[in-house]
């Protein structure tokens, strides 16, 4: 079902030349207002007036979350702060967070864009739809619910966690389409199973599944356990949250929403564009966004088009399943974390050895991250109290840097295996 049927299926040349109308402005709108682009197009030798085509902008210069950093918290801004109305953050490689900003437009759009998403997965304004992406500075709650409200459809708020009162709402309201992270979906199915609930007689129809990777396999689990039709959902807050790209009922990637977004797929090591069907790093630009648009930003996450037209009559163009990373982010319970935030509690305790280990697990589909940290020989000689404290205080500096709780294992010397090259810090045992 199209949400927008004009924009969705529209020619792919007039597409095209909406695209570059739109990236001509967003071009000219950057130089003039963030200076940080203007000395980067400077410097690569562009003013606006030499993106003439499409083509035009392999010339311009890449974005990344460092630039993001450096200009940390709204240096990359191309409005005033009174014409933004909303920020949300994500988890940067150290201790302070990605940050993005929104006007009312930005808004807008993103609403639009969400709703276009439930649309996709056939979501109408009769739907309930149970929200338990998590709200807060994280874009994935706030992003679907003014989607699913835009949409006309009766937003169950709820948010992550509280599991058993997820399943009795989801059974007493007649939830018609869940949305939350596919490990989330799983766990959701089984407690309900040992609660009894027999989701073959309940009206779920669809889930909308994203935020962190999954695959084929759980995609036939959810649909046999939850009765529904499973679809993955794409977005990283740096570009506006959920709802950038959006798997539709033929199940053969996520249509991205070239309206708004021009997508590349590049070498990450050599930054060359590659032909399509190639798998390589996603790299987005922004041609609608006001508050924080991203010129070429690199994603990191690993994909690859697919360029065949779809049986659904959207035009857009479908990525698919993001299969890794270029760098060593780790999704855990839908949270962004970086081996370097740990690094960084490490350090600023200065308690500890600097040699460390994060391990993943999931465990009846929750995931589970133990950290375990070297500390000196002479406090594991007779001092179990201090031993205790230690642990507790980093767990609670790790918990309010990651945003999610972690178990600290403190070892002896020489406990981590050491590496010849460049150290491992993650041991990953998730099957998905
Ligand atoms: O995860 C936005 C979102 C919310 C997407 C809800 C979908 C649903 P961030 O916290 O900034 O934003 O994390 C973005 O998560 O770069 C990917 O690595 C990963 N990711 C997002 N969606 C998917 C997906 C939200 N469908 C980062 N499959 C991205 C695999 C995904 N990875």
């Amino acid at each position: 079902m199209y949400w927008d049927r004009e924009n969705e299926t529209m020619p792919r040349e007039q597409l095209q030349a909406l695209q570059l109308e739109r990236l001509r402005l967003t071009i000219e709108r950057v130089y003039r207002n963030v200076p940080f682009y203007r000395e980067r197009f400077t410097k690569a030798g562009i003013k606006p007036s030499s993106v003439r085509s499409l083509e035009d902008l392999r010339r311009l210069p890449f974005t990344t979350k460092q630039d993001l950093r450096d200009n940390y918290p709204f240096g990359l801004f191309a409005v005033s702060m009174s014409d933004v109305v909303r920020v949300h953050a994500s988890s940067g490689t150290t201790g302070k967070p990605t940050v993005v900003g929104y006007t009312k437009n930005d808004i807008n759009t993103w609403a639009e864009l969400a709703a276009r998403s439930l649309a996709c997965a056939g979501g109408t304004k009769f739907d309930v739809v149970q929200n338990a992406y998590g709200y807060g500075l994280f874009t994935g709650g706030l992003g679907l619910h003014y989607g699913a409200e835009r949409l006309g459809a009766a937003v169950v708020p709820v948010s992550g966690g509280n599991t058993r009162r997820q399943l009795m709402l989801m059974q007493d309201f007649g939830t018609t389409i869940l949305t939350c992270t596919p490990s989330y979906a799983l766990y959701l199915a089984e407690e309900g199973q040992k609660m009894g609930l027999d989701f073959k007689k309940m009206p779920l129809k669809a889930g909308i599944f994203g935020a962190e990777p999954w695959s084929e396999r759980m995609r036939r689990q959810l649909e046999e356990k939850l009765d529904l039709v499973a679809l993955d959902i794409y977005g990283l807050s740096e570009i506006m949250g959920p709802g950038v790209a959006m798997e539709c009922p033929a199940k053969e990637g996520m249509h991205i929403f070239e309206d708004h977004f021009i997508p590349e797929i590049i070498d990450p090591d050599t930054g060359e564009v590659l032909p399509a069907g190639s798998e390589g790093e996603l790299v987005i630009t922004t041609i609608t966004k006001e508050a924080f648009p991203l010129i070429r930003y690199r994603t990191r996450d690993i994909t690859r088009f697919n360029p065949e037209p779809c049986p659904c009559g959207r035009t857009h163009l479908r990525i698919r399943r993001i299969t890794g990373r270029t760098d060593d982010m780790l999704i855990i319970r839908g949270v962004n974390v970086f081996p370097s935030q740990v690094e960084s509690v490490l350090l600023e305790s200065g308690e500890t050895e600097p040699h460390y280990l994060l391990v993943v697990d999931r465990k009846g589909n929750l995931d589970q991250l133990e950290i375990w940290v070297e500390v000196g020989e002479e406090l594991f000689s007779d001092k179990v109290r201090q031993l205790e404290d230690l642990e507790q205080r980093l767990r609670e500096r790790i918990e309010s840097v990651l945003g999610i709780s972690a178990r600290v294992r403190l070892v002896e010397p020489n406990t981590i295996p050491r590496s010849e090259g460049k150290a491992r810090r993650v041991v990953d045992r998730r099957e998905i």
